[in-house]
């Protein structure tokens, strides 16, 4: 097969293929990027395996993949923040701009964000691809592509553990240990909370948090969420402060209300059922705040900073490596929930 730009494209559901693409050219105000790295996200293998999220429906074949870096390899007309070399960390979301959500500075919540992967909008599991300059970070020297292409989950973190307004001494649970709530639970320690507990249905997820860190897990085994929010409170020695919610399951939401404690925050991250039942009386009588999270604000620079100085490491969430060539399998792997993190490397080796 001629690689010319190879990229990764689901054409419907369940019908993902490696083809050759022509190679984009950078538009005014954009940049060429040769990519490097990008991470597989559970989006990506939802859109390939269910065609569709809600109204996000793929009607035309896609090229996959948002969690991404690479290297400018051209400038478009205008483009004076870049140049060709430098290594970048691309936020996959280019707002309108002009409506008043992107006015008044929340631009996250743009109805006419061009979204990578998101339907109709080609993603960058590609060898190049090109993308809005003010929307890639450089990177500094000493922070690798692999770093880069996380950012993008750990904005997400950023964003939540802003929403929940997590701060010194907060005692914090996480419902689900996948990728999005391990970042979590490294940004709630970033922010200072003092006691964090992880909660998963999966042993093996809880096992890798400990690894990362993680003080307190609880293996979630009873069917009624104010049994599982008795054992998170003896865990914690009280209610959570704050709740980051990554699972999407109504059990699992359902829990988060009744472990909050009053006047709490319960912060929904976690993708499931369109519509679910609540204990939505509990919540209100106690002034626990029901808050949604959609993606990320402003939030590259910050976890960019917190990556580049050190504070959280988020290598080791990477599991899994493979090559451009190796999409197919690694999207697989992916399907199957092998590991946390899957990082495919797009460089031509
Ligand atoms: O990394 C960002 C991200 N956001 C997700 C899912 C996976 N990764 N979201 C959940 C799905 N929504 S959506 O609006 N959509 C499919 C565009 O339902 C976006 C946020
Ligand atoms: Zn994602």
């Amino acid at each position: 097969m001629a690689d010319v730009n190879l990229s990764v494209i689901m054409y419907k559901k369940g019908d993902l293929r490696l083809e050759d693409l022509p190679v984009p050219e950078p538009k005014q105000g954009e940049v060429q990027i040769s990519m490097a790295n990008v991470g597989i996200c559970g989006s990506d293998v939802h859109f390939w395996t269910n065609g569709e999220i809600g109204d996000f429906i793929v009607k035309a074949p896609m090229v996959l993949g948002h969690e991404a870096s690479g290297v400018v390899s051209k400038v478009g007309q205008g483009v004076t923040s870049l140049k060709v070399g430098d290594r970048v960390a691309i936020e996959p979301g280019e707002p309108c701009r002009i409506c008043k959500y992107c006015k008044s500075g929340r631009y996250n919540l743009c109805p006419e964000v061009v979204f990578c992967a998101t339907p109709p909008t080609n993603g960058n599991l590609s060898r190049f691809y090109t993308h809005a300059a003010d929307f890639c970070y450089k990177l500094p020297d000493h922070v690798s592509t692999e770093e880069g292409a996380l950012l993008e989950p750990l904005s997400v973190a950023v964003h939540a553990c802003s929403r929940a307004n997590i701060g010194l001494g907060d005692k914090v649970l996480i419902c689900g240990a996948g990728p999005i709530g391990l970042v979590n639970m490294m940004t709630a320690r970033s922010r200072g909370a003092a006691d964090i507990i992880l909660t998963d249905i999966d042993e093996k997820r809880l096992e890798f948090a400990r690894k990362l860190g993680a003080k307190l897990t609880l293996k979630v085994t009873s069917s009624d969420p104010r049994v599982t929010a008795q054992q998170i409170e003896e865990i914690l020695g009280e209610p959570a402060d704050k709740t980051i919610e990554c699972s999407g399951a109504a059990p699992s939401i359902r829990t988060a209300i009744y472990a909050t404690a009053s006047g709490g925050c319960v912060v929904l991250v976690g993708l499931g059922a369109y519509s679910v039942e609540l204990p939505i009386l509990n919540a209100a009588l106690r002034e626990v705040d029901i808050r949604g999270n959609m993606r990320y604000l402003n939030c590259y620079p910050t976890a960019l900073s917190m990556v580049a100085s050190g504070q959280v490491d988020v290598k080791p969430l990477i599991t899994h490596r493979y090559k451009l060539e190796q999409s197919l399998e690694a999207f697989e792997a992916a399907r199957r929930g092998v590991g946390v993190k899957i990082m495919i490397n797009c460089e031509r080796k």
